[in-house]
């Protein structure tokens, strides 16, 4: 269920894999291949995407990057993944261009994809053929199968399809939001910056040579109308500026939203036949770049247990599933929560007390090896 980076990925794995699979998806080609969203791939995601044949635009367009610049009191330091981690990198290359060459991989290998599902129940998820319910092009179907996986986002159906009381949830909502813009202009640094200033955090990333993508914290229930981009470019010109002669570049603005921010896992990833991957299970806050990867490691556990059920008829892989997954997702919800804390502005800081702790804590990161690989090889994906 769902054909975003998670149910694509499952997909195309299972494929390979010659295992069956149909991908349901709600809503049209044209928006999923265009909704604005990550754009940092760790090099594990990267690494499984050549494994699976659909790296090569990624090659020829992805940007790699080799470090980050944490900026803050307007002065700038580089954190060196390649140094610190034994050679790491991330590339910068959006969600939605992961999700177009999954599609096209998918359709032209002749593999089913059907978008534009609606009324979606799923049936039997305590029995051994389950039933997945949907109306396609104005027709019922009943799809019958061995298993479902739910990769239908945080605000799909499949989680809530689990009986109450089969999972347990933990949640964390944040006082604060992100603003995001994309626009066409020539990225005005080499690497991301993630940076903490008096206003609030901002951070400059892009998409390519012409295209940069930048956020700045603000109110939740911001309403991004109520912004010109005159007033957006002086907020983001004044966040990001340094103390020497760097200056933003500007170009049109040609997509503004408000995102929130929450942390949220349900437990346990798993219930009968279902099993729930990506944003359907875990939301981390996007300050470290981290919810596509996740989503891409879960169904990568989950294509192996599955392999291992049909190859070897050894279940144990799939009862561990969500045992597996939670590890790493509880260790990357700990780095997003630490990032997000580090560098947004805390509330009711009157006396200046948590800003002080956090411009302690950057100085430390950015002057101890130890704690700047600590920051280094989350980034990167580089925990084991
Ligand atoms: P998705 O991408 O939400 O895909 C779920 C799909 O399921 C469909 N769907 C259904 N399909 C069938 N039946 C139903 N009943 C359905 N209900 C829903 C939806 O239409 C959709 O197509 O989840 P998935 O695959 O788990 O992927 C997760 C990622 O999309 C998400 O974690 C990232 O975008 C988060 N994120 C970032 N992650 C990174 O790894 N690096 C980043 O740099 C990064 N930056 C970000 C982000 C998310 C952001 N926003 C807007 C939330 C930056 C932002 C601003
Ligand atoms: C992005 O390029 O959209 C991006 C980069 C880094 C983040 C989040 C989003 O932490």
């Amino acid at each position: 269920m769902g054909a975003g980076p998670a149910g694509l990925v499952l997909g195309h794995l299972l494929h390979g894999l010659g295992i069956e699979a149909v991908v349901l998806e709600a809503r049209e080609r044209g928006y999923v291949e265009s909704r604005v969203r990550a754009g940092v791939l760790e090099q594990g995601t990267v690494d499984l995407l050549h494994e699976m044949g659909v790296g090569d635009r990624l090659d020829r367009e992805g940007m790699v990057h080799e470090g980050v610049e944490l900026r803050f009191a307007g002065l700038p330091h580089r954190i060196d993944f390649s140094e610190l981690t034994g050679g790491k990198s991330i590339t910068i290359y959006g969600q939605q261009e992961v999700v177009k060459d999954l599609i096209a991989a998918r359709l032209d290998a002749g593999a089913p994809l059907h978008f534009e599902v609606d009324e979606v129940t799923l049936e039997g998820l305590d029995s051994d053929r389950p039933a997945v319910r949907y109306v396609h092009d104005g027709q019922e179907h009943e799809l019958v199968c061995d298993y479902v996986a739910g990769c239908d986002g945080f605000h799909g159906v499949c989680r809530d399809a689990v009986p109450e009381g089969g999972l347990r949830f933990h949640e964390r909502e944040y006082p604060y939001a992100w603003f995001g813009v994309l626009a066409e202009a020539a990225p005005s640094t080499d690497e991301l910056v993630y940076c903490h200033s008096d206003r609030g955090f901002a951070l400059y990333s892009m998409r390519s040579p012409t295209l940069s993508r930048l956020y700045f914290q603000c109110d939740t229930g911001e309403d991004p109308d109520d912004w010109s981009e005159g007033q957006i470019w002086e907020e983001l010109r004044t966040r990001l500026a340094r103390r020497d002669d760097w200056e933003l570049g500007e170009g049109p603005i040609v997509g503004k939203g408000v995102t929130p921010m929450r942390s949220f896992v349900a437990e346990p990833m798993q219930h009968g036949r279902l099993f729930l991957a990506g944003d359907a299970v875990h939301i981390v806050p996007p300050t470290g770049a981290k919810g596509m990867n996740l989503a891409v490691a879960d169904v990568r556990v989950l294509a192996e247990a599955l392999r291992r059920h049909y190859d070897d008829g050894d279940d144990s892989a799939l009862e561990g599933y969500s045992a597996e997954c939670l590890r790493r997702v509880w260790r990357t919800q700990y780095f997003s929560y630490w990032m997000t804390s580090l560098l947004h502005r805390p509330p009711d800081d009157d006396d200046g007390f948590a800003t002080r702790l956090q411009l302690a804590q950057l100085e430390y990161v950015c002057s101890s090896r130890a704690a700047s690989t600590m920051l280094a090889e989350n980034y990167v994906g580089a925990v084991a």
